[in-house]
């Protein structure tokens, strides 16, 4: 069975968007070292491997957030502990931009524990620090919650590269994790980024309870999309104490390797960011998630409220590995990508 299909035209990649759930049930489901090998050549292929996006994390708003999601630790309703902090100033997030790019992320991703934006003056910070980070020449990223197309397109105005919304799961069983908002709402707010032409990041959390359809039903939403995200970050269940989620059995690495490949074999273009969790993987997991074609971090030694690796360490593990960090985009002609064809 043709897995993919390429058609090389000028400056134009078509690829594979009408998958089915039963053909990436068979991509997740086949031997893990040929999966392995499948998902490397195919990275080979469409990506430079020996490259890794390099994203640092900054929480400007943290806690208090009035939604349930089960898994989060910012949501005002878990007893978790966390200190909360209100939307951080321009000029701090100025100075934590100029840490992060010292130490050679090309993009800074700003986290607001927020259910959704709002019109109001901290909306009108968050749009100057956008600007901000925008002139040292870093990619900015944003994930402040559902967004309006006209919050999008003003966040677009402001030199916005990237907007992180994740669909988590799949819809069965976001409705287990979640009942403050549906996976319409999600759907809505990565349509309103595309309007706005901006880059969309999204992607989902693994062992959360879900079954091994729900991962790649959603696998299968993100690849339908006109186009599939730009980055798609795989998250393993970071379990946090006060949390619904609290309780949940770490994600066996094995896991994490199989969602990572069939990600990579499903959009072999986009970025895959092996995301929160890595705290809990060997350097040996996460050299088999890099093999499986995983092409991005987050590095810091925060994510946005839990421990991600000492920044140092990831430096020696790419050493180790021979990876290099990726220069930012910014300012790049992105590929053209045509959709629609069939296997
Ligand atoms: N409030 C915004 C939202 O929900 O879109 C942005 C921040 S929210 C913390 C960003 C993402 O972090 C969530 O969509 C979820 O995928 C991920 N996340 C949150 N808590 C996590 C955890 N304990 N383990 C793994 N990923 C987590
Ligand atoms: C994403 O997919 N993972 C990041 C980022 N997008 C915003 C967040 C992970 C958060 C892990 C839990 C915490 O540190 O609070
Ligand atoms: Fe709020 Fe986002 Fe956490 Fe959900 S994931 S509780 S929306 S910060």
């Amino acid at each position: 069975m043709p897995i993919f299909v390429k058609l090389q035209n000028k400056n134009m990649t078509t690829i594979k968007n009408n998958w089915t759930v039963e053909e990436i049930l068979d991509v997740y489901n086949t031997p893990l070292l040929e999966l392995v090998y499948k998902a490397q050549s195919i990275h080979r292929e469409f990506n430079n491997a020996n490259e890794v996006q390099v994203s640092s994390l900054l929480s400007i708003k943290t806690g208090g957030c009035a939604e349930d999601c089960s898994y989060c630790p910012q949501a005002a309703r878990y007893n978790t502990g966390i200190e909360v902090h209100k939307l951080m100033t321009v000029n701090e997030v100025s100075d934590a931009a100029d840490k992060a790019k010292e130490g050679g992320a090309s993009r800074l991703c700003m986290g607001a524990a927020w259910r959704e934006v709002r019109d109001n003056r901290d909306f009108d910070r968050v749009l100057e620090m956008v600007k901000v980070v925008n002139s040292k020449g870093m990619e900015v990223c944003c994930t402040l919650g559902m967004l309006t197309e006209t919050q999008a397109q003003k966040l677009a105005d402001a030199g916005l590269y990237a907007y992180n919304h994740n669909l988590d799961t799949s819809e069965e069983s976001y409705k287990k994790i979640i009942t403050t908002r549906n996976y319409d709402d999600r759907l809505d707010t990565i349509k309103n980024v595309r309007k706005a032409k901006v880059s969309v990041c999204s992607g989902g959390i693994i062992g959360m309870g879900e079954s091994i359809e729900d991962r790649v039903k959603m696998l299968l939403t993100l690849s339908s999309m006109t186009p599939p995200p730009e980055s798609v970050p795989i998250n393993a269940l970071v379990p946090v104490a006060g949390t619904p989620l609290e309780d949940q059995p770490l994600v066996p690495i094995w896991d994490m390797v199989r969602m990572i490949a069939t990600t990579r074999i499903v959009m072999p273009k986009t970025v895959v960011r092996l995301s929160a969790g890595r705290t809990q993987m060997s350097l040996e997991g996460q050299a088999l998630c890099f093999l499986a074609g995983a092409n991005s971090i987050f590095a810091g030694d925060k994510l946005l409220t839990t421990p991600n690796p000492d920044f140092n360490e990831d430096m020696e593990m790419f050493k180790l590995f021979g990876l290099t960090p990726r220069k930012a985009f910014k300012g790049a002609k992105q590929p053209q990508v045509k959709e629609s064809v069939t296997a």
